[in-house]
């Protein structure tokens, strides 16, 4: 029997095999993640602090697109099997100029040790075809009409992932089966993509067409976790790979690493085969994947994520301001001044999230632990250990999906969006999504729960 973890992380496993086949640079990027990873963690004792290297080191997101609610329910139920369940909503349809018609969840284990085990996560986003900004009511038509007629995971594929939901794993020869169907249905597919239909729904937007004007989905990138991206941006570059020239997320600064930062490349060109109007069949390219990595630090509360937000805003303001500025000073400037700058100020502020444990090496000198948190860690208590952020960043995600595409399509912002929220997506994906500031909050108070049980009995 192969239990659910060893099966993500066998899928995981395959997909980063296949996608170093398809994705030359991403091997590239793979071992210089590897190289960076080895040297921080021989000059810096804290690095695994957010983790020990061996989740580190096979830690990966990956990215994938479906068109119709039913497709999202089937990938939902492909990743059940694997131990990845929907945590957060994400709408990217509401970004100016780089809008893109979809909203999106990740996929990913929520229970700490299964985390430990292999984090894989894969951000999945869903197109809104409903959604008169972008699609007309002909167009919507056809596009909906075009989706229903494709099948994106085989049932047999699907049979199996739910034998394996309920069961907590699979038998060897079935598990293989399964890993081979799931990886194949997330590669890139060799059938024709009609070149007419491709062109129009690339006039509206280009994950359109990369999602509706094909009959299969595909894996469009997979995502290493690297613990110093700014040395990786550089050695990328030496390497005659060219990032995009910004890190999203947080700047690099002197406090602790907090949330996300994310930078990626533009895949070269793959060829494929497209059928012209007139039925001939004609080689071309198609630029739909690329490459992307990104550091991981500490889960902030609602309050560190206001703050977060707040310091973003006003590091746009302030760039716009001053156009000749670098951004990436500016917003040091900032945090320097707006953001606590250790652990400790960020847990008793209560803007980050901390797993609690009881120090027993404090003396017993008679004392009664105090009630409040600052208290309970000034003197020695307690010890703080970070959550990291296992989620995404929409901002982030739309300048990740900005980054990659060919043209900014076409969308009438002022007409009336499909009303859309975690409810509604929800429902279309027939499982609950969850909230991960919840989860977050959860795992710190069960173990802050614990740990002052633990101290009263000690000084009871
Ligand atoms: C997903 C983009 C979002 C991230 O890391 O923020 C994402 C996509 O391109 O489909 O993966
Ligand atoms: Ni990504």
């Amino acid at each position: 029997m192969v239990p659910t973890w060893q099966l993500r992380a066998a899928f995981a496993r395959r997909l980063s095999g296949m996608y170093g086949t398809e994705v030359p640079a991403y091997t590239t990027l793979l071992e210089v993640t590897g190289q960076i990873n080895d040297e921080v963690a021989a000059r810096d004792p804290e690095a695994g602090r957010l983790g020990g290297p061996a989740r580190v080191g096979v830690e990966r997101h990956g990215a994938i697109r479906v068109g119709t609610p039913q497709e999202l329910r089937q990938a939902a139920q492909v990743f059940a099997a694997l131990g990845m369940h929907p945590v957060g909503f994400y709408d990217l349809r509401d970004g100016g100029e780089g809008a893109v018609p979809v909203v999106s969840t990740a996929f990913r284990p929520t229970a700490p040790e299964e985390l430990e085990r292999n984090p894989f996560r894969v951000f999945t986003s869903l197109l809104t075809t409903s959604d008169r900004r972008f699609f007309g009511p002909d167009l919507a038509a056809r596009l909906d009409a075009f989706l229903a007629r494709r099948q994106l995971f085989p049932p047999e594929l699907l049979t199996l992932a739910a034998r394996a939901e309920a069961e907590g794993g699979l038998p060897d020869s079935q598990a293989e089966r399964f890993l081979t169907l799931a990886a194949a249905a997330f590669a890139l597919s060799p059938e024709p993509v009609d070149r007419a239909w491709y062109a129009e729904l690339e006039r509206v937007s280009a994950v359109a067409a990369d999602i509706g004007g094909v009959t299969t989905t595909h894996l469009n990138h997979l995502t290493p976790r690297v613990l110093d991206i700014d040395a990786l941006h550089r050695r990328m570059g030496e390497r005659g790979i060219t990032m995009i020239d910004r890190i999203q997320g947080p700047p690099r600064w002197e406090g602790p690493d907090v949330l996300l930062r994310q930078t990626s490349f533009r895949a070269l060109a793959e060829t494929r085969t497209f059928r012209e109007p007139d039925g001939r069949l004609t080689r071309g390219a198609l630029r739909v994947r690329f490459g992307e990595v990104e550091s991981r630090g500490i889960a902030l509360t609602r309050a560190g994520r206001a703050r977060y937000d707040h310091l973003m805003a006003e590091t746009d303001r302030r760039t716009v301001l001053r156009p000749g500025a670098d951004r990436q000073q500016t917003a040091r400037c900032l945090w320097l001044q707006g953001f606590p700058a250790s652990e400790h100020q960020l847990a008793v502020s209560h803007l980050a999230f901390f797993t609690y444990r009881p120090e027993r090496a404090r003396p017993r000198d008679g004392r009664r632990p105090p009630a409040d948190l600052a208290g309970l860690l000034t003197h020695g208590w307690l010890t703080a250990h970070p959550i990291v952020y296992e989620d995404f960043l929409p901002r982030s995600a739309a300048g990740i999906f900005r980054s990659n595409l060919t043209g900014a399509g076409r969308h009438d912002a002022d007409l009336a969006g499909a009303p859309f929220d975690a409810d509604r997506l929800s429902e279309a994906i027939g499982r609950p999504v969850a909230d991960p500031f919840a989860l977050y909050a959860g795992q710190q108070d069960r173990s802050l729960r614990q740990a002052l049980f633990t101290l009263r009995a000690g000084a009871a």
